[in-house]
């Protein structure tokens, strides 16, 4: 007897199905470049354009009263209601303004309309957008010929460097301050507003006012109480470490550091100082060199610059000529920061040859106040913490930079 072996169909073909789903279909889109990314870290944007509009306000209606025993219950068409606001919100939960770089267009709500017996229409809730505390709002400009219509809205051409920029409209430096970037449009009339003795069945309404909109340009300035400057390997990422809960990247390499980082470091007697640690900075940065000046800005705010120099002049490093450099690309950034408090922290004490420079970078720098650490063993970090909050003391609050003034300011990147 011969064994009969039935085939039988694949689950997939009884199911009917035909097409594979274990092989997935390749994706269509090609990966984007994100600037200042790495395996580990997020994106890091700190400057960008977005176009912001706000909502239409909602149109009157036309309606008239009808009811049993009311045949000519004249005109009770609602008004519209409002277009929502585009509101700008300063919170210290956000560090950055990456969310823009996926969603560079904001958008607000429009009002709902006038409806019959007199109804308003809903007026839209405001698109409230969470900035980091630090946002400066400029307004820009894009040459009216170069608009194009999509959607009703004018898209910022590609060639973003023919914006320029008009004037400064908001420093947000507290938590929790508000802007509002674009107002909403009121809402139209109904045709119970056009009724008079004259028009007693009015067709008459308003449409809904458009609501503001325009280009802008973000640029974060971290706030901080204290900066920290120096060359590639210095040691100010392990130095920020070991005297905040920070947790920047610490390599022996040079540009370990992609974006600034805020640390915190608490004072015995419960008072709190935020020091940022920025990409270094290297001879000829207003060249272009290394990062350049990209990231200076994010210590324009700071109370006082601290200084970091490899004071082992390890990696065949000349500390004074180091800290020399650095002082010079400061002034060519800007000679009023050159002019903020500043003093010197020399690391790596660890290390041989550590004491001899010391004692040659105090006499050429006889009038700066320093202090000597190795930020890898703690060995003076006590006593930093200590000067640090005496320095601090000495410096006031920076102030908000006042709206409507325009600065030199480049917007081609
Ligand atoms: N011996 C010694 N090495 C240090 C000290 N501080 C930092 N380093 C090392 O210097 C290298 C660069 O440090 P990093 O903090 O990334 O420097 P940054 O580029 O200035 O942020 C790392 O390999 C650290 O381990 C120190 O006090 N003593
Ligand atoms: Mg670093």
């Amino acid at each position: 007897m011969v064994a009969l072996k039935k085939e039988m169909p694949s689950k997939k073909k009884r199911l009917g199905l035909t097409v594979d789903f274990c092989k997935r279909a390749k994706p269509s889109y090609s990966p984007v470049a994100l600037p200042w990314t790495s395996y580990n870290q997020s994106v890091f944007i700190d400057r960008i354009k977005v176009f912001a509009q706000a909502g239409k306000g909602g149109r009157g209606c036309v309606s008239f009263r009808r009811e049993k025993f009311v045949p000519k219950g004249g005109p009770d068409g609602g008004d519209g209601g409002r277009g929502g606001d585009v509101i700008l919100r300063a919170d210290r939960h956000v560090d950055n303004l990456s969310n823009f770089f996926y969603e560079p267009i904001i958008k607000a709500k429009n009002g709902g309309h006038g409806m019959g017996k007199k109804m308003h229409g809903r007026s839209a809730s405001p698109m409230i957008v969470k900035v980091p505390v630090g946002t400066i709002v400029w307004q820009a400009e894009y040459p009216t010929s170069n608009e194009t219509a999509r959607d009703g809205l004018a898209e910022p051409p590609s060639t973003a460097h023919q914006a320029s920029i008009s004037a400064l409209l908001v420093d947000l430096t507290c938590d929790g301050k508000e802007f509002v970037l674009c107002r909403g449009g009121t809402g139209g009339k109904g045709n119970v507003h056009f009724k008079s003795s004259q028009n007693r069945a009015p067709r008459q309404y308003t449409e809904g006012e458009e609501g503001e909109q325009g280009h802008f340009l973000l640029e974060l300035r971290t706030i901080a109480d204290a900066g920290l400057v120096g060359y590639p390997n210095a040691g100010k990422s392990t130095l920020l470490r070991k005297i905040s809960a920070a947790r920047p990247k610490v390599a022996a390499y040079p540009f370990t550091t992609l974006h600034p980082i805020i640390g915190v470091v608490e004072f015995p007697d419960y008072c709190r100082a935020t020091i940022a640690d920025i990409p270094g900075l290297i001879e000829g940065a207003h060249r272009g060199l290394g990062l350049g000046h990209e990231f200076l800005r994010h210590i324009t705010r700071c109370r006082i610059l601290l200084f970091v120099v490899d004071i082992a002049g390890s990696e065949s490093r000349n500390p004074i000529e180091d800290l020399a450099n650095l002082r010079r690309e400061i002034d060519l950034y800007d000679p009023a920061l050159s002019k903020r408090p500043w003093y010197i922290i020399a690391n790596k004490m660890d290390l041989p040859a550590a004491r001899e420079n010391l004692e040659a970078l105090q006499h050429r720098f006889s009038t700066i106040e320093t202090a000597a650490v190795s930020a890898q063993t703690r060995q003076g970090m006590e006593s930093l913490s200590k000067k640090l909050e005496k320095w601090l003391a000495k410096v006031p609050q920076p102030q908000a930079i006042n709206p409507g003034k325009t600065d030199a300011i480049s917007f081609g990147n």
